[in-house]
């Protein structure tokens, strides 16, 4: 089935050409509304005017993480407030979280790409669907939900944690679909097996799994544990939020939403736009957005596109799973995390040396983040090496990172000079989950 024949299997003329129209209006938009970008549209010589087809895209400039934070909150904002009915925000950044506000017209969009992209996994009005992503900030739990209503299927907003209960949930309502980080699908199928529940009580069909990378061998190991067909679903809350590309049932890589986001892929060096088929930084501008549109925002996720047809039906470029990043952000357990914010914590704390290493595993399908981090000399020499100081500091730097970055870490503190120092690039993370 498909939601929007008209907008998934135009063919690439029609395609081409309402981005083109889409992409003027968008450039006209920001010019008169985001001094941001009108100065750096009149900085490049650029007027609205200029942008006649698609194919001008590349003479607009790029937007980054490190312009939406240099003008937090609302600095990019092109609505005015009153338009403005939704407000998320990014995990991941240094300081100050990403904003992203969504007028009325957007959450309608992003509700439209949602019903797209559940349909193309086979969801019906008939269906009962959970919602297992984090409702809140992060843009996983909302977002889903509004689509699973616009589709017209029930929606279950069980939201993250409370696991048994959750798993109650699915056998007694007989729930058919659900969305959630693939290991969190992981963490549900265990939480199953201890509680004696098998894939034959349960009614599952469909999942809708992203927000981290993943791989075949995990949609192997959920399908087969939960007894679904597993699908991937990527998006970014800078562009919107979860459904910026679905997988159809050939699940041969990903359908964009391409009338409102369309994608390139750049070298991330030069920022030269590369060929179908080339690895490079996926960039993206948003077509239709008015609330926070972006122009040619770097998202640092490494893929290919191809625009090959589909047999689905579909037209939309398709991208390729996320093979990595071009900066050092990890992902721990769906939550955006880079190195340096873990390393601002630890340096605000006068305890702390300036030596810490992070380490990532996987246990019982959860990510686990160790963070190691020296104690200083006159610390050290000040009663530290009895057991009990050591605990409650591990416990502080645990805290402050959880308020911080609302993650769990498990904090060991080491004597001074105990971690390995390096003479070149040091080798501070030390990511352990298998994900190839
Ligand atoms: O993770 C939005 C989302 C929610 C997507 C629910 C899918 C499902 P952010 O928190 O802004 O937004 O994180 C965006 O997560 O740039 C990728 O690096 C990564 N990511 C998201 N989906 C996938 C996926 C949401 N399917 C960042 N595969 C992105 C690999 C993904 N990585």
């Amino acid at each position: 089935m498909i939601w929007n024949h008209t907008k998934e299997c135009m063919s690439r003329e029609q395609m081409r050409d309402l981005q083109g129209r889409r992409l003027h209006k968008i450039v006209e938009y920001v010019y008169h509304n985001v001094p941001f970008y009108r100065n750096k549209l009149q900085q490049a010589g650029i007027t609205p005017d200029d942008i006649e087809t698609i194919d001008d895209i590349v003479r607009l400039p790029f937007t980054t993480k490190q312009d939406l934070r240099d003008n937090y909150p609302f600095g990019l904002q092109a609505a005015p407030m009153s338009e403005i009915i939704r407000i998320h925000a990014s995990s991941g950044t240094t300081g100050n979280p990403t904003i992203v506000g969504y007028t009325r017209k957007d959450v309608g969009v992003w509700s439209e790409c949602m019903a797209r992209c559940l349909t193309a996994y086979g969801i019906s009005r008939d269906d009962i669907f959970s919602v297992a992503y984090g409702y809140g900030l992060f843009t996983g739990g909302l977002g889903v939900h509004y689509g699973v209503e616009n589709l017209g299927a029930a929606v279950v907003p069980a939201s993250t944690g409370n696991t048994e209960k959750h798993v109650r949930l699915l056998r007694d309502l007989g729930v058919t679909g659900i969305a959630c980080t693939p290991s969190y699908a992981l963490h549900l199928a265990e939480t199953m097996e201890r509680m004696g529940v098998s894939r034959n009580d349960i009614r599952l069909r469909v999942g809708a799994f992203g927000a981290e990378p993943w791989t075949e061998n995990m949609r192997r190991e959920i399908e087969d544990k939960l007894g679904l067909k597993a699908y991937n679903l990527y998006g970014l809350s800078e562009i919107m939020g979860p459904c910026v590309s679905y997988e159809c049932s050939e699940q041969d890589d990903s359908h964009i939403c391409e009338d409102h986001y369309f994608p390139e892929i750049v070298d991330p060096e030069t920022l030269e736009r590369r060929p179908n088929g080339d690895v490079g930084e996926l960039v993206f501008t948003t077509l239709t957005k008015t609330g926070m549109p972006l122009l040619r925002y770097r998202t640092r996720d490494l893929c290919t596109l191809r625009d090959d047809p589909c047999p689905c039906g579909r037209t939309a470029v398709r991208m390729g799973r996320i093979l990595g990043r071009s900066d050092d952000m990890l992902i721990i357990r769906g939550i955006n995390v880079f190195p340096s914010q873990i390393e601002s914590v630890i340096l605000s704390m006068p305890e702390c040396a300036p030596h810490y290493r992070l380490i990532i595993d996987r246990v019982d399908n959860l990510d686990r983040l160790t963070v190691q981090v020296e104690v200083r000399q006159e610390f050290w020499a000040n009663g530290f090496d009895t057991l009990t100081p050591i605990t409650d500091l591990e416990k502080t730097v645990a805290a402050r990172l959880r308020s911080v970055l609302s993650i769990n870490a498990v904090v060991q503190i080491k004597a001074p000079g105990t971690l390995e120092r390096f003479e070149g690039k040091a080798k501070i993370i030390q990511d352990n989950r298998k994900l190839d």
